[in-house]
């Protein structure tokens, strides 16, 4: 009989398979091979391993993260970063080291202890509450006032600055990032067969033109900020790579010729952090909330443990994260059942190492299928229900099961985790702590299915949002 674990495998497939044309499966099913709940298949010419539980992700991601920290060369992400100049699809060499060292750190600068950013997020989160709380009592779509508050933030990291409501050139950005989340590494066949590139391609047309536009808004911006730069402490995200750029290359070996971290590494990093920072944080949020909409009663408990902790009185601060286990839940659970990166971001072998006892020979590629490792039924008992509390134990306490890796881990692991986990805090407690959603009268409850592009998003959906006592007057 076929292993659970195999089920599981094409379950996901298909999941992932069902709503736009991937060509994964298909392609691949051919030559199919399988050792235990790995797998083996070509993609086209690139014989791929997915791995399927997280006793494997973690031998792979961490304890021989070093071997699996390569990236694929692909056609279509190469556009997007200018041939790896870039941290997510850059290739393992020193100096991508280097560079996410300095994007880390400057990360840090702002870190999750300094009040600059909680007080950066808790003026986003202040401004959308108010936005929120006036806004249509028929009912709309969360997903647009949500996008440009987590946009803001990550201005105010990047560039410092910020987008008011109906700014043009927000709703450009916003634009440009859809046309890229749908048409970037999707496992199109492209990026399977690139010779493919030299025909006529709608999809990669429009990446095309996505990418132009991004490029041309970012190059004008990097411009102004050059200009207006002082001497003084970085006091954002280019700062620092500017800095960077100038200051001591760390790790420009002699072996290599390369010339450090160039312009082209400062805007990709500036696009990759724009792109990066909203399409994950903005969809864990709305995904979040399509799920509360579907699951009242775990609304109702997060409120009352809010009112227990934090009253109506005061803003929820990130000092409160510790006593309100509830709410952290709910994130989590939010991450485990749609994880915004269902497969990550493919991996390579660096050189010829093994999983699970199974040799793997270099520049092998390595999936991580985390959407079959938050449903594997042998670790989440009715791995499709919405229950926050599997990560609560019997005192109420947090506790974070083994199969759950939302970040990934390792020398990959997500950047901006401590960014990403600091927003959900703070926007969900200060949204929940001031009203509650509903659906509006008539409409239908989310669809909860999804649809995949680079990152799993819900359908639009509509909410109603009712204040809740204190907070009527928008909390102005
Ligand atoms: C990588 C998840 C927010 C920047 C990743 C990966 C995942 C992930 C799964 C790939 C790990 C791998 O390939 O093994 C998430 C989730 C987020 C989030 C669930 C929010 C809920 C953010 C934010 C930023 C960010 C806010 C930056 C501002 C990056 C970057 C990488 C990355 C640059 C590439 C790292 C590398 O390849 O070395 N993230 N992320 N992410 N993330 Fe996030
Ligand atoms: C989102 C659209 C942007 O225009 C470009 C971009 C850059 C970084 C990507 C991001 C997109 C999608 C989500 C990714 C992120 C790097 C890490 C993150 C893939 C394509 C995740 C969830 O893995």
């Amino acid at each position: 009989t076929m292993p659970l674990s195999l089920l599981l495998c094409c379950r996901a497939l298909v999941y992932l398979n069902s709503l736009r044309s991937c060509f994964f499966s298909s392609v691949s099913a051919l030559f199919c091979f399988r050792y235990g709940p790995l797998f083996g298949l070509y993609l086209g010419p690139h014989y791929t391993v997915v791995i399927n539980s997280h006793q494997h992700a973690r031998e792979v991601l961490m304890q021989k993260g070093k071997d699996f920290a390569g990236r694929p060369s692909m056609v279509t992400t190469n556009l997007l970063t200018r041939g790896g100049k870039d941290i997510a699809f850059s290739d393992y060499t020193p100096l991508w080291k280097y560079h996410r060292r300095l994007v880390h750190n400057s990360f840090t600068l702002f870190g999750e202890g300094t009040t600059r950013l909680q007080d950066i997020v808790l003026s986003e989160v202040d401004s959308l509450c108010v936005e929120l709380l006036s806004s249509e009592k028929q009912g709309f779509d969360p997903s647009s006032a949500v996008t440009r508050a987590v946009t803001n933030i990550i201005c105010t990291l990047v560039f410092s600055a910020t987008y008011r409501h109906g700014d043009a050139e927000l709703q450009e950005v916003i634009q440009y990032n859809n046309g890229i989340v749908e048409t970037i590494a999707r496992g199109g066949l492209v990026d399977i067969y690139p010779w493919l590139k030299v025909f006529p391609n709608k999809s990669l047309s429009k990446l095309k033109k996505c990418i132009t536009i991004r490029d041309q808004l970012l190059t004008r911006k990097l411009q102004e900020h050059k200009l207006s730069r002082s001497d003084g402490d970085p006091c954002d995200l280019l700062d620092a790579l500017l800095k960077g750029q100038t200051s001591g290359q760390g790790q420009k070996s002699s072996e290599s010729k390369d010339d450090g971290i160039t312009d082209d590494h400062v805007l990709m990093t500036a696009a990759e952090a724009f792109g990066a920072g909203v399409e994950t944080t903005s969809t864990t949020l709305l995904w979040i909330l399509a799920y509360l909409l579907h699951h009242p009663e775990v609304q109702e408990r997060v409120q009352k443990e809010l009112d227990e902790h934090v009253g109506s009185e005061r803003t929820v601060t990130i000092s409160d994260r510790g006593q309100l286990p509830y709410l952290n839940s709910v994130i989590n659970e939010g991450m485990r059942i749609r994880p915004v990166s269902p497969v990550l971001i493919p991996h390579t072998a660096m050189t010829n190492s093994s999983i699970g006892g199974h040799a793997v020979s270099q520049g092998t590629r390595v999936l991580v299928n985390m959407w079959s490792i938050h449903h594997d039924p042998h670790h989440w008992d009715k791995p499709d229900l919405f229950n926050p509390e599997r990560f609560l134990d019997h005192h109420g306490q947090q506790v974070t099961p083994s199969s759950f890796l939302p970040f990934g881990a390792g020398p990959r692991v997500c950047v901006g985790k401590s960014l990403a986990r600091l927003e959900l805090f703070l926007f969900l407690s200060s949204l929940l702590q001031r009203m509650s959603f509903r659906v509006p009268r008539g409409a239908p409850l989310p669809n909860l299915q999804g649809r995949l592009g680079v990152v799993l998003q819900p359908l639009p959906f509509k909410v109603v949002v009712i204040p809740r006592a204190g907070w009527e007057d928008g909390g102005k």
